[in-house]
């Protein structure tokens, strides 16, 4: 068989077959092209006037196009290939990923799929009881929930290895549940109580766990950003394939800050992970209103970093979708975007009236793509549990949210000496 039709043959193979081209194909030229037609193409080569839609594929699949020469047309190179179609969104291999492919409802074992809802059940306990707190003036300062949020967070944990590292702006609450502190350390931190994770220093917006490489926790929107690229800089120095998931949100996302940390990020090939939370609104502005390109999946384009839309409110698909990326990055570093369409169903602080969207809305969302709903329906149709299991995990959830508050309340202050400690390291 001559080398290019041997070529053209393992493109056919890479883009899943015949019948799975012959689909694709007829989607991006709007022609009716046989089955038959395209398995001869395997025998035969492809023929000079689908060598460019089927580029079209390989770039789609982000399969580097660079090593299959021979299905470039003479004259024709990949970069004039690209502007030909004109297709930027190509060009970056940035992409939404899909999040109701039937493999995903397997992808997850029974035990998995329970920590999963266990672990998105109590942090959405944990908040609510904070709320609950805040509102009777029991808790001061600033205070954000993660309540909808729940599906970015645990997906990811439950593809997270040992000596991965995480940080997060000031809606950090989750993170350090998921992580694995105790919840009356986060209670006592809240409290301004000793025993709080930052001795009750810190608060709301800033929460340490060592422990398991959780870095925060911090105030100013999208300062992780570059924080999370020194990180991930320290892991490739290291060389100990660990993965630095940097969280921000659609509003840090225009902070000048994040597109030098994409830089390094890129020039260095950093083992990174960015994921933008976009849970549709600022400090009360839509993204639709503050951003100029709100497919924010691709504002990593133009420093040659691969972008990926996933449904942040589907835990399965963040799960299944960012291991395959994240066992790639392992082995051969560089950074990835991911933007998690998700949604907050409480107000962006707990003194925002939200006026700027309506109670409807937030109805909608609940009603139709809670990810906790979604875990709990998908146990159930697997009858993995049952509904006097789901029962007793939520009431089992509330019991140790409750007593871990009363424990942290029951606390006292740090003395006043504290004031002149863990000011510098090293003290
Ligand atoms: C540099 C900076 N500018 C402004 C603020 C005030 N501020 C706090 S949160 C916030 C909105 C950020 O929204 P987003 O990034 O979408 O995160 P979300 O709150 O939705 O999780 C703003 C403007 C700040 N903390 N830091
Ligand atoms: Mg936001």
């Amino acid at each position: 068989m001559d080398a290019s039709i041997k070529e053209h043959k393992t493109i056919i193979n890479l883009l899943g077959g015949g019948k799975k081209l012959t689909a694709r194909l007829k989607l991006l030229s709007n022609e009716n092209i046989n089955e038959k037609t395209v398995y001869s193409w395997v025998r035969q080569g492809i023929p000079d006037r689908w060598k460019v839609a089927v580029s079209r594929c390989l770039l789609e699949d982000n399969i580097d196009i660079s090593n299959y020469k021979k299905l470039l047309l003479p004259g024709l190179q990949l970069d004039n290939l690209i502007s030909a179609n004109n297709s930027v969104k190509i060009f970056s291999h940035s992409k939404v990923l899909k999040s109701d492919d039937k493999y995903l409802h397997n992808i997850m074992s029974k035990d998995e799929l329970i920590k999963l809802y266990k672990m998105m059940l109590k942090i959405r306990r944990f908040e609510e009881k904070v709320g609950q707190l805040y509102s009777m003036g029991l808790i001061g300062g600033f205070c954000h929930l993660y309540i909808g949020q729940e599906g970015v967070i645990s997906g990811i944990e439950m593809l997270a290895k040992d000596g991965d590292c995480f940080i997060t702006g000031y809606r950090c609450h989750a993170h350090m549940v998921s992580r694995g502190e105790p919840l009356q350390n986060i209670f006592s931190e809240l409290f301004g109580n000793e025993g709080g994770t930052s001795n009750g220093k810190g608060g709301s917006m800033h929460m340490f766990r060592k422990e398991s490489n959780f870095f925060g926790g911090h105030g100013i929107v999208g300062a992780q950003v570059p924080l999370g690229t020194g990180i991930s800089f320290a892991n490739k120095y290291k060389n100990n394939k660990f993965v630095t998931f940097t969280f921000f949100g659609d509003g840090a996302v225009n902070q000048g800050q994040v597109y030098e940390a994409f830089n390094m990020a890129a020039l260095w090939q950093l083992p990174v992970i960015y994921i933008i939370e976009n849970n549709q609104y600022g400090m009360g502005t839509s993204v639709e209103r503050a951003s100029a390109m709100n497919e924010l999946f691709r504002r990593g384009e133009s420093f040659g970093i691969k972008g990926y839309e996933i449904d942040g409110m589907d835990p399965v698909s963040v799960y299944g979708n960012l291991k395959e990326i994240c066992d790639k990055i392992r082995e051969k570093p560089e950074p990835i975007l991911i933007e998690a369409k998700t949604y907050r169903y409480r107000g962006h602080s707990m003194s925002d009236p939200g006026k700027y969207r309506t109670r409807e809305e937030v109805q909608e969302t609940r009603e139709n793509r809670d990810p906790i709903e979604r875990v709990r329906a998908l146990l159930l149709l697997k009858k993995y549990i049952s509904e006097e299991e789901v029962k007793e995990i939520d009431k089992e959830i509330r019991e140790k949210v409750s007593k871990a508050a009363d424990i942290a309340r029951e606390m006292s202050n740090p003395d006043h000496t504290e004031l002149y400690t863990d000011i510098y390291a090293g003290e």
